[in-house]
């Protein structure tokens, strides 16, 4: 199938790229952060969304290169905005389950930022619940990357599997709700949001709404204090020189 075919070409010809979504902290409206995001833009397809080249590069094992190209590009980029003197507190980046369980990752990791010499402390990744579904494997690793100084968070929360239990012990940073239950907010649905942030700021998590896109939605995340958020509210993703300028423009 072609996708495949030209998927396999893509890093070499050059054909990835990353966009950034900025994340802004609720109450004083600066972007605190940004979550990179791959685009994969073809000679012969164009762009292809990532729904449907990821579950590609996973199924291929190609998600490991391209997962260790996609962090030790977003290192160096964050290390060059920190040259120049841009602050933002944190850059995020998603990990496949796949990688996240290859025996090397954490060795990349570490390799990446020394390579880079960015700060562990600057870089967040972001996995889902299915990537904790087993908590002894996961535990191990979260625990070197808590040691590398990095920050954890977990991705689309509340739409898998995962327990109190598993969220009481794992040391992770953040919780990102789930878009869907943000869209839910323009229709007076806001059960699951404000459970999932009383119970977030309970267990002292950093609690992040994502998919913003309404000013009713945003009104309801300030009033319950829900610490930052994302979304085309805010803006979209743009390219990487478009979030300095944001961060240049801001007060
Ligand atoms: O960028 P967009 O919202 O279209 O992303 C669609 C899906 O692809 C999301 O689930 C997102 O997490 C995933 N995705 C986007 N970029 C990356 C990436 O760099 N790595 C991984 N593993 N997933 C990504
Ligand atoms: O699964 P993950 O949370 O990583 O996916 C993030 C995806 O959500 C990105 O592809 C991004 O483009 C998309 N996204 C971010 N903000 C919004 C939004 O406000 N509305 C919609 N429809 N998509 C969004
Ligand atoms: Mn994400
Ligand atoms: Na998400």
């Amino acid at each position: 199938y072609i996708i495949d075919l030209e998927l396999k070409e893509a890093l070499a010809r050059e054909e990835f790229s990353i966009m950034y979504q900025p994340i802004i902290n609720l109450k004083s409206h600066k972007v605190v952060g940004a979550e990179a995001l791959l685009r994969w833009n073809n000679r012969e397809l164009g762009f292809v969304s990532p729904d449907e080249f990821i579950p590609k590069l996973e199924e291929s094992g190609m998600i490991i290169s391209v997962g260790k190209w996609i962090l030790e590009n977003v290192c160096r980029r964050m290390k060059s905005w920190q040259e120049k003197g841009l602050l933002m507190q944190r850059i995020s980046v998603n990990v496949s389950p796949i990688q996240f369980k290859d025996k090397y990752f954490v060795q990349d990791v570490k390799e990446i930022l020394n390579d880079t010499m960015l700060d562990a402390s600057y870089l967040e990744i972001e996995i889902t619940e299915s990537t904790i579904l087993n908590l002894e494997s996961s535990m191990l690793t979260i625990l070197e990357l808590k040691s590398l100084g990095m920050h954890v968070s977990i991705d689309d929360f509340g739409t898998g599997y995962s327990s109190l239990s598993y969220l009481k012990q794992l040391p992770i940073d953040t919780l990102k709700i789930d878009k869907s239950f943000i869209d839910d907010l323009d229709r007076d649905g806001e059960i699951i949001t404000n459970t999932i942030i009383n119970m977030g700021k309970n267990l002292h998590f950093r609690i992040i709404a994502e998919g913003i896109e309404s000013e009713k939605q945003l009104e309801y995340l300030k009033s319950q204090q829900c610490h930052e958020g994302q979304g085309y509210l805010f803006s979209k993703p743009v390219q990487p020189n478009e979030i300095m300028t944001m961060l240049l423009q801001q007060p």
